[in-house]
């Protein structure tokens, strides 16, 4: 049997870009993306240069890119450039001061609009304070805060001082945070005091507290003032935000940093161990998220624009900070839960603010799937133009959800393929370009040599399963992991010389789109038949009855690994024997007979992380042995561990 991946799924369905959108459009064609992503690959350095000259930069780069110490690359060696600078100066430079960067939802209703102008002068006041409290160029900064505006000026100050940020997802607890502080030694933390989730106040600032017991590095704690619950100060080391910077000018010198000064650090989990510090440096970090939010968004100036991702994300930093803020957009930015205080609260912002371009995970669209399409009908969705996925693959039937009922089958959907160690987009349609098909992220963006490769480092043929590589680097790439350049040889590095391995299976259809198959560590072994999970998952969402599915091998004397597949239901259907036979027989013939679960596994809700992906690893632990020993810190929610559990004795499966 052959150790390569194979792939299963047929979908048919392909929508082509519609003339009005396509004429308007920065790229508006499927020829001109060719040409364009044709000379890109000869030669990349010219492409990426051309894309980092739409950057303000204080001194030009001599050298496009050095790989000469390769993996470490460095991009743009010479040039000079300020991360903040680039993101609001220029703007307002520009004339385009009063327009609206960011459009703030507060979950308790609060509202309000910040302009570049404001915008600006909020965060030199601010990196003036982070300098008056000693912080400097090379320092980490821990950054801590809800879903508000102060967090993008909590990033944008440290950039425009040359601090390195460290954004850590409000809904990590203190555990987190002490990880992250002891990797990283930071000397500051940003937080506040509290922030609105479902109505109850998180308790950021007393989360630090508990994090800063003990031996540490952080001389300094800024609080900003959002809940007003209470809180203890450690008199010296903590100061509030409004302290801190009221005697400071909304005046600060946008420094000169080199292109690969650091501007930060984010922490992602690993499959097993600690969390690996993801280090993305200044020049080609902008230049990727840059050009890519120009064109895969394809961002025009009058365009609305709202992630829903959280700051605390590459997703939030990449498409809410740097990426849309490179480009002067206006933006939506929302503190809360989706469903708070109900399932219309997306929909009621996107009506208020007329949002035009929509990008949120395909978890959510689930949920909203799950929760009934009532919320969705009672608005007008009209500004929609285009909407985007990002997270995991989205299944072709949440696809057309999406597409129809959010899009009113007028909006391209671009499914967007990418790694906190990516830094920015690497597959996704050119909405003006590329013809759709559900579940696909489609073609590798301009610059970007992505490839399927088998175990022995062929290139894999269409319909091929196999691991997807990066073959020549790209300016928005990691540069390491921090403080251990010998893991990050060899997580990324050690599988093909020279090539990134992304640890995702995927396959190339006959239009040379990209599926993505699944994690590569949790692809299953079915009689010698390497299954991704994506497909199965897809086949078992494409019946009426379903919202969701998870699917993990289980240990088998005979076929290697038993398909066990947990499934949630939609709201007011029962997991009954007969469903669970039907789902069986319906994924025999959607796929075949290889991929028919052997369990189904009815659960009120799946494990997911904190940003949404679904964990495998521990349904593969609870098939194989009945409880969770594993780390589960990253769940969203614990408590659901016992349901699951409990799914394989109740007899249901
Ligand atoms: C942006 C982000 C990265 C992993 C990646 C994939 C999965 C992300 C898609 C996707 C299929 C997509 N960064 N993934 N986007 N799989 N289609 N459009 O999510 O570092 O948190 O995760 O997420 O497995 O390797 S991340």
């Amino acid at each position: 049997m052959s150790n390569n991946i194979e792939s299963v799924l047929k979908e048919d369905r392909v929508f082509a870009p519609a003339e009005a959108f396509s004429s308007a459009a920065h790229v508006k064609s499927m020829e001109e993306y060719e040409e364009l992503h044709r000379q890109s690959i000869e030669d990349p350095e010219t492409w990426w240069a051309s894309q980092a000259d739409a950057l303000h930069w204080q001194q030009r780069w001599e050298q496009t890119l050095d790989w000469s110490e390769a993996p470490f690359a460095k991009w743009f060696v010479g040039g000079k450039l300020n991360a903040c600078e680039n993101c609001l100066d220029r703007h307002v430079r520009e004339g385009r001061g009063d327009q609206v960067a960011i459009h703030f939802v507060g979950e308790p209703g609060d509202t309000r609009d910040v302009t570049y102008n404001e915008l600006l002068g909020r965060t030199c006041a601010f990196a003036n304070a982070l300098k008056d409290q000693g912080i400097k160029a090379g320092d980490r900064v821990l950054i801590y805060l809800p879903m508000i505006p102060e967090a993008a000026i909590a990033m944008l100050a440290c950039a425009r001082i040359g601090a390195v940020h460290s954004v850590i997802f409000g809904g990590f607890s203190a555990n987190s945070i002490k990880d992250r502080l002891e990797d990283s030694k930071a000397t500051a933390v940003i937080t506040a005091d509290g922030g609105w989730r479902r109505g109850s106040i998180v308790p950021l600032k007393a989360n630090v507290d508990e994090a800063l017991e003990g031996e540490n590095t952080i001389e300094k704690v800024i609080v900003l003032e959002r809940c007003s619950n209470e809180v203890t100060m450690t008199e010296g080391r903590d100061i509030w935000w409004h302290d801190a910077t009221e005697h400071m000018t909304d005046e600060c010198p946008a420094e000169a940093f080199d292109a690969e000064h650091p501007l930060f650090i984010l922490y992602t989990s690993g499959s097993t161990g600690k969390p690996k510090g993801i280090l993305h440096t200044t020049g080609g970090y902008l230049t990727g998220t840059g050009s890519t939010f120009k064109y895969i968004f394809d961002h025009q100036q009058d365009d609305v624009y709202w992630c829903t991702a959280d700051v605390g994300w590459i997703t939030g930093h990449s498409y809410i900070v740097y990426g849309p803020m490179v480009n002067g957009a206006t933006q939506v930015m929302y503190e809360g839960a989706p469903n708070f205080p109900d399932w219309n609260r997306f929909w009621e912002i996107v009506e208020t603010y007329k949002v035009s371009i929509f990008y949120t995970a395909p978890t959510a669209i689930r949920a909203f799937i799950k929760a009934g399409d009532e919320h969705v009908e009672k608005h007008d969705l009209s500004s929609l133009r285009l909407l985007g996925s990002v997270g995991e693959p989205i299944n072709p039937e949440a696809w057309m959800w999406y597409y129809e009922k959010i899009g009113g089958s007028r909006c391209p959907i671009v499914d967007t393929w990418w790694q906190t160690e990516t830094g920015a987009i690497m597959i996704s349609p050119l909405p003006g370009a590329t013809p759709l098909k559900p579940g696909t992220a489609t073609r590798p963006f301009l610059g970007i040599d992505a490839a399927i490769l088998d175990e022995t480092g062929q290139e894999c043929g269409p319909n091929e399963g196999g691991k997807l590589v990066v073959r020549q680097p790209w300016p928005s790439m990691l540069r390491t992991i921090y403080g251990d350049d010998q893991r990050y040889k060899d997580t990324y590095w050690n599988e093909y010389e020279g090539i990134y391995l992304a640890g995702d299976g995927a396959r190339t259809d006959d239009d040379g789109f990209f599926w993505i198959v699944g994690r590569l560590d949790d692809v299953l072994n079915v009689s010698g038949h390497r299954l991704g999970t994506a497909e199965v998952e897809s086949a078992l969402v494409s019946h009426d009855a379903v919202a969701e599915s998870a699917v993990v091998g289980k240990p088998h004397d005979i076929k290697g690994q038993a398909v066990v597949a947990f499934v949630t239901l939609k709201e007011g259907i029962d997991g009954t024997p007969d469903l669970n036979k039907e789902l069986r027989n319906h994924v025999g013939a959607e796929i075949g007979a290889i991929a028919k679960p052997d369990e189904i596994r009815f659960t009120p809700a799946l494990p997911k992380t904190r940003s949404g992906k679904i964990m495998r690893r521990l349904l593969k632990e609870i098939v194989a042995t009945g409880k969770v020993s594993g780390d589960v810190t990253t769940l969203e929610d614990k408590k659901i561990v016992d349901a699951l559990i409990a799914s394989g004795e109740n007899g249901n499966g």
